[in-house]
């Protein structure tokens, strides 16, 4: 068989550069691929939607890899179940309301779905502000300005580009740092009781688990916190590895934005 460096070349040149132009107008760009970005890059990429999720690191799956401590088991509880068996993912049931899956086979496959499901993916790409608009005398997030992680990891003085976006959502985790920007750069009040971002508290499963679904909304115009991100951003307590809530919050967010774009 003969082979053509040069046609391999090309053929990823194509193929990248299709993807990432017809990213240039999505519904929504999500920032982060752990459980809560790509349960709602699946649900939403399944509902026809133009989705991308960036995501910095090279691989997907965020904090959800190493079940707790390394020791990769994830728990989840009764009500988010489905959205692992719905992708094929083997639960056991442990005891009461808890449900286990093993961490590998759960990320892996949260990541083949949302693929599969049609969302874009980039990885090894970070989002490092976003785009403000003002509509009607509202500030508005239109859109995300990306740069390549490499380039962002070596400190290097390179100009980002830009994709705009009808909807944003801030799937980032414990560091909010999408949020953190906007509002570090801007005057702007975001929907928390201080206008600011609240921080994330110790410990508390229980609550933490169902403040995370209640906690994922808008929470600037064009853009929506899920996962632990809506939680650091609403104040409400951290959970460990327990990780329904996660998966419910993709699933919330992504009916919110289905239903926003629908009208
Ligand atoms: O932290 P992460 O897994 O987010 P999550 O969906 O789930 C949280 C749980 O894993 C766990 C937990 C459950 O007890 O609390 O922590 O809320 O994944 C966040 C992803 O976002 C990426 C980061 O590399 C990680 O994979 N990320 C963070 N900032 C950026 C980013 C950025 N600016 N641009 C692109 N990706």
């Amino acid at each position: 068989m003969s082979l053509d460096e040069r046609i391999i070349t090309q053929a990823i040149l194509e193929g990248y550069f299709e993807k990432f132009k017809s990213s240039l107008d999505l519904d929504v760009a999500i920032v982060g691929g752990g459980p809560s970005g790509l349960t709602a890059a699946r649900l939403l990429a399944a509902d026809g939607f133009n989705v991308a999720l960036f995501e910095r690191k090279l691989s997907l799956g965020g904090g959800m890899w190493g079940g707790g401590m390394t020791f990769n088991i994830i728990v989840v509880q009764e009500e988010s179940v489905h959205l692992l068996t719905d992708v094929g993912i083997p639960v056991a049931h442990y005891k009461d309301n808890y449900y286990t899956a093993d961490a590998v086979a759960a990320t892996t496959t949260l990541a083949s779905a949302a693929c599969l499901a049609g969302a874009k993916v980039f990885n090894c790409m970070s989002v490092e502000d976003v785009v403000l608009r003002e509509q009607d005398g509202v500030k508005r997030v239109t859109g995300i300005v990306i740069n390549s992680s490499p380039v962002e990891m070596a400190g290097l003085h390179v100009d980002p580009v830009v994709l705009g976006s009808k909807y944003l959502i801030e799937a980032t985790g414990h560091a909010v740092e999408v949020l953190q920007t906007l509002v570090r750069k801007n005057d702007v009040r975001l929907n928390t009781p201080s206008g600011k971002i609240e921080g994330e508290q110790s410990m508390w499963a229980e609550v933490a688990e169902t403040n995370t679904v209640i906690n994922t909304r808008e929470i600037f115009p064009g853009l929506y916190v899920a996962g632990m991100a809506a939680n650091a951003s609403y104040g409400s307590y951290r959970m460990g590895p327990i990780f329904g809530g996660m998966l419910l919050s993709g699933e919330k967010v992504a009916a919110d934005i289905a239903a926003k774009l629908r009208g």
